[in-house]
């Protein structure tokens, strides 16, 4: 049966949800935080584990694809959806290898492409623009945070501020660890974690209202 799409928004932000600086992240070195980030987007839910041929979906605008190194690009084992102003008018083919990256003029047309293909998973890796137009839609459900606990200069920013309790923004509210390491399958640590002389914490949000 056709299931009813379901966005995950995935980010990593400052506590001032500081997300870009000059065209790439503000922070180097965080390595374990990347390594997360391929391993939540790769993993396949349970249901779709026994599925030959299962895959998620990355969309990301062409920005954040620019800012990919080429030698990662397009990430592997990922349907990898770019929203992109010069995307070609033909809607691309829903049989389309996911070694090719798909570009589609909006971010409506990568949830159809997405739909038509069926993937199990499907995630909005930024920038500031695509997150911008996802948090509007309501296919929206969840954001994946890893909220950074240093500031850095920043001058693209996550358009929703999810505090540091359980107590964000109106409408949303933070999931328990133990709820996101079912909904990951990761482990994460109890008191957050620490990389390079920097302090962070996995996090996910659902829309409540
Ligand atoms: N979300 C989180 N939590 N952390 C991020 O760093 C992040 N980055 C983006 C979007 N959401 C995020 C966008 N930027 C790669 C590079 C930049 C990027 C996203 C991904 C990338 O090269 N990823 C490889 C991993 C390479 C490695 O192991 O170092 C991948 O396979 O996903």
């Amino acid at each position: 049966a056709m299931q009813p799409l379901e966005l995950t928004l995935i980010v990593a932000a400052t506590r001032n949800m500081g997300i870009g600086l000059n065209g790439s992240m503000p922070w180097t070195g965080l390595r374990r935080e990347m390594r997360y980030f391929a391993r939540v987007t790769t993993r396949l839910p349970p249901q779709a584990a026994q599925t030959p041929g299962a895959v998620n979906a990355v969309i990301m605008g062409r920005k954040t694809w620019d800012s990919i190194p080429p030698k990662f690009r397009p990430l592997k084992n990922r349907l990898n959806i770019i929203v992109t102003r010069s995307a070609p008018t033909a809607a691309p083919s829903p049989s389309i290898s996911i070694t090719e990256p798909i570009r589609v003029s909006s971010l409506e047309q990568a949830l159809k492409y997405a739909q038509a293909r069926a993937v199990a998973r499907v995630f909005v890796m930024g920038g500031a623009q695509i997150y911008e137009a996802a948090l509007r839609l309501p296919e929206t459900r969840r954001v994946l945070l890893t909220r950074i606990e240093q500031e850095f200069e920043c001058d693209t920013f996550f358009n929703l501020h999810l505090g540091g309790g359980d107590t964000g923004t109106e409408g949303w509210t933070r999931r328990s660890r133990q709820e996101l390491e079912e909904w990951t399958g990761e482990q994460v640590a109890e008191g957050g974690e620490e990389e390079a002389g920097t302090k962070y914490e996995f996090q996910m949000w659902e829309k409540t209202a």
